[in-house]
């Protein structure tokens, strides 16, 4: 006997819902077909009435967080639990080098931390900040240890994350000649700076003001400059949480000439907006890029149904409202982020699926199966198929929650998603055969998630392919 058969649930596939069963054993899908063929299972599920999605991939998070003078409230368990409970079965976090290390260093001392802790899979991007050319050096090695992607920034200078063009320009050469991907963090820190010091010399010190000196142009510019240095080099390029209606057309463009750029989004900027900086709890809003206006939201809905913004990831940092406080004096004294990365699917099923925006296909490729393909984990992951890993979450359409701190699994003391009712929720995740939660029990386990190497398909970094 096989060990689970989930029975006629309606199953998302990349083009098609079909209701279908699915048998697993061994941590993998070994059969899709009616129930009435399926082998027999020692555990069977019925999933009448629920979708059944592959596990959300969030390729875009920030566990355990030290920025800012505040350490985000969360470690690698605590994150990997909360994020499944909302059907995410693989997460991508960072390994920041530190100046005058390299940056095997940081995926070594990230490894650490992680490996033995995370209830479900993960990866890294292995982060640049100091290219000198013993860390030149390491790109192949790091992309054939199976870690082909990167992220740069091209802010956070106090901080000493921030590269140069220089910089950029080298790793955007060097990650192509070896079968890597760059992403990044864009936004034109000069101007900036400028506007910032101009904004505190004028005592203007509320959290609206953080948006005011972070104007779209700020991130217009450095995307457009991106752009134009990865065109430069024939070089494939993914822009790590997109927020402005310009650099929408900014993709469709380069995509629609058969350029591989590709576009993420995050959930805060599909739902929030510059407003909640004005309210009275406006400092907990600050994160990089800034929320934007209504118009900017209705061309990244737009740009996620037509297929030019490819994932949404949730950018999650734990900054609790207490260490929000740091900046209650001065915006920029905010340690930036927000949390909630355990509501990204639920959110955008209420307000995507349901407000007609996308449909369920849609929404399963921008919180799986793309991620899967832009950073190598495809087939394995981001599809419900035989020989992929049984990643899976049940969710039922009709389930309402009103999202609250209350059961916070890394006791925050506030959400930017707070008092939102979403009708539509995970109730089972599956991780390699084995479910993890099933209505709101935690049935996973410290250390059965498992770090994963990582190849990036050759046409995805020649075309668009997703
Ligand atoms: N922006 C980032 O670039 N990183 C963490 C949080 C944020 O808001
Ligand atoms: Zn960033
Ligand atoms: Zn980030």
């Amino acid at each position: 006997m096989i060990e689970l058969v989930i029975k006629n649930g309606k199953v998302v596939f990349p083009s098609d819902t079909i209701e279908t069963s699915i048998a697993i054993d061994q941590g993998k899908i070994v059969a899709i077909g009616s129930s009435s063929i399926m082998p027999r299972g020692v555990k069977s599920l019925d999933a009448e009435g629920k979708f059944v999605l592959p596990g959300c991939i969030d390729p875009h998070v920030h566990v355990r967080d030290v920025f800012m003078g505040a350490t985000a409230n969360d470690d690698f368990f605590l994150a990997s639990k909360a994020t499944s409970l909302g059907g995410t079965t693989t997460i991508i976090d960072f390994a920041i080098q530190k100046k005058a290390c390299l940056p095997i260093d940081a995926v070594q001392e990230r490894r650490a931390e992680a490996d033995g802790e995370v209830v479900i899979d993960y990866s890294l991007h292995p982060s640049i900040t100091d290219l000198t050319p013993e860390t030149i050096d390491q790109f192949k090695e790091l992309i054939d240890l199976g870690l082909p992607s990167f992220k740069l920034f091209l802010v956070y200078r106090k901080d000493g994350l921030m590269v140069d063009d220089g910089t950029l320009l080298k790793v955007f050469e060097e990650t192509k000649a070896h079968g890597g991907l760059v992403g990044l963090h864009a936004e034109n820190v000069a101007i900036i700076d400028y506007l910032r010091d101009e904004a505190l010399r004028k005592g203007h010190r509320k959290a609206i003001y953080h948006a005011y000196t972070r104007p779209p142009i700020t991130e217009a510019e450095a995307v457009n400059r991106a752009i134009f240095l990865a065109n430069h080099l024939n070089a494939p390029y993914y822009n790590f949480h997109l927020t402005i209606k310009e650099g929408v057309e900014m993709f469709r463009e380069e995509r629609k000439r058969g350029r591989p750029m590709y576009a993420e989004t995050c959930t805060h900027y599909l739902v929030k907006t510059i407003e909640d900086l004005k309210g009275s709890k406006g400092i907990n809003f600050i994160c990089n890029p800034p929320l934007r206006q209504e118009e900017d939201q209705k061309a990244l809905w737009k740009g996620l149904a037509d297929g030019t913004v490819s994932v949404v990831s949730s950018d999650q940092v734990a900054f609790t409202a207490e260490m929000k406080k740091l900046g209650e004096d001065s915006f920029d004294m905010v340690p930036n982020g927000v949390p909630g990365h355990e509501f990204r699917l639920p959110i955008l099923f209420s307000e995507g699926v349901r407000k007609k925006r996308i449909n369920i296909n849609r929404l399963s490729e921008i919180t799986s199966t793309n991620a899967a393909k832009i950073f190598g984990l495809y087939p394995k992951k981001g599809i419900i198929n035989v020989g992929s890993d049984a990643d899976i979450v049940i969710f039922d359409p009709n389930l309402k929650k009103t999202i609250t701190t209350e059961d916070s699994l890394y006791s925050m003391d506030w959400y930017p998603y707070e008092g939102m009712t979403v009708k539509g929720y995970p109730v089972i995740t599956i991780s390699k055969g084995k479910i993890i939660w099933e209505n709101g029990e935690f049935q996973g386990k410290k250390g059965d998630g498992e770090f994963l190497r990582r190849t990036i398909s050759q046409d995805l970094l020649r075309t668009p392919v997703v």
